[in-house]
């Protein structure tokens, strides 16, 4: 069926977008950044802080040259220094998901030394996640496909201690304490995983819909519990300041509906003023399903996690 589906990274009409097909091609990925991790715009609370940006470029270096089945863990891509953004946004109690508090122990995750980032880069070991660093931001398609091969691109660096609460970007706090104890459940794992399937070679069209479907779910889902609504967004998880405001009056809730969510506009660098509440990471799954079928490909695709590569079967 290779006549079927012509590949192409070019954007020619008719052709489906690139996408990788074996783990190892993940290693393209590394430099498509958008923006280097290390440059800081100079309103950021670390740029006039030389030790900062010093540690942001080691970290961005390291991600540049990793390759999936090569780089070993190495002690230099490690933080052992402690930190008070770290002990901070180790948000605990009543607000969070069960699962988020049960993998949070099981992950080890200590109040007062960062995780050596070696140990998490390996794997989650009940679901496979795993963790690669990135350099800098990938594109929404880059991102997604990762997810595909339970691949999750993560930053390493930490946020300057001057703001602990919220950051605009992603740092170390909010991968390790907001997304790895999620990925050690598997119902949210496969949630995950299909939100990626989904997106290899959708359209443009999909792949903002299937970020912003990430975006209110992997980042900022809310999800019920009993009577009750809990975070289990890693945006949530690592932001004690919109952990606390989340579950206020003040932001809008609406039902998670993959539809609909998908075309909700979002704030990138202040609290979000709605929400989306799952019933189930279970209910939430299907709907990725069922919004995956909608998204018009000659081809659906498996993964064979034997292999580590995706299966087409083409639907022509
Ligand atoms: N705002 C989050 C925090 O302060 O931990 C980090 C991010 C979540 C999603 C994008 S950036
Ligand atoms: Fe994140």
């Amino acid at each position: 069926s290779g006549h079927v589906h012509e590949l192409s990274r070019n954007k020619q009409k008719d052709t489906v977008p690139w996408f990788p097909n074996d783990i190892q091609d993940l290693d393209r990925f590394a430099n498509q950044i958008l923006s280097y991790g290390s440059e800081l715009d100079s309103d950021h609370p670390g740029f006039t802080d030389p030790v900062y940006r010093t540690r942001r470029k080691e970290f961005a270096d390291i991600a540049y040259n990793y390759r999936q089945l090569c780089t070993p863990h190495t002690p230099a891509a490690s933080t052992t220094v402690s930190s008070p953004c770290w002990s901070s946004t180790a948000a605990t109690g009543r607000t969070t998901s069960p699962s988020w508090r049960t993998s949070h122990a099981t992950c080890s995750v200590r109040q007062q030394i960062v995780p050596k980032c070696s140990t998490s880069y390996a794997s989650i070991t009940c679901t496979g996640f795993r963790l690669r660093p990135v350099a800098g931001l990938l594109s929404s398609r880059d991102f997604l496909a990762g997810l595909a091969f339970r691949v999750f691109h993560s930053t390493q660096y930490i946020r300057h201690q001057s703001k602990p609460m919220y950051t605009p970007e992603p740092d170390i706090c909010h991968e390790l304490l907001g997304h790895v104890p999620l990925f050690a459940d598997p119902t949210f794992a496969q949630f995950s995983q299909e939100i990626g399937l989904a997106s290899l070679g959708a359209p443009d069209e999909y792949i903002e819909r299937l970020a912003t479907v990430y975006w209110f779910t992997v980042e900022f889902g809310l999800c019920k519990q009993g009577s009750e609504i809990k975070a289990y967004g890693a945006g949530l998880l690592s932001s004690f300041g919109e952990l606390k405001y989340c579950l206020t009056d003040k932001p809008k809730i609406q039902p998670f509906d993959p539809a609909k969510t998908s075309l909700q506009k979002y704030p990138i660098t202040e609290f979000q003023p709605v929400y989306f509440v799952a019933e189930s990471f279970d209910d939430a799954k299907e709907r990725v399903r069922r919004f995956a079928d909608t998204i018009p490909r000659p081809f659906s695709v498996r993964y064979n996690a034997y292999t580590q590569s995706i299966e087409v079967l083409d639907n022509t």
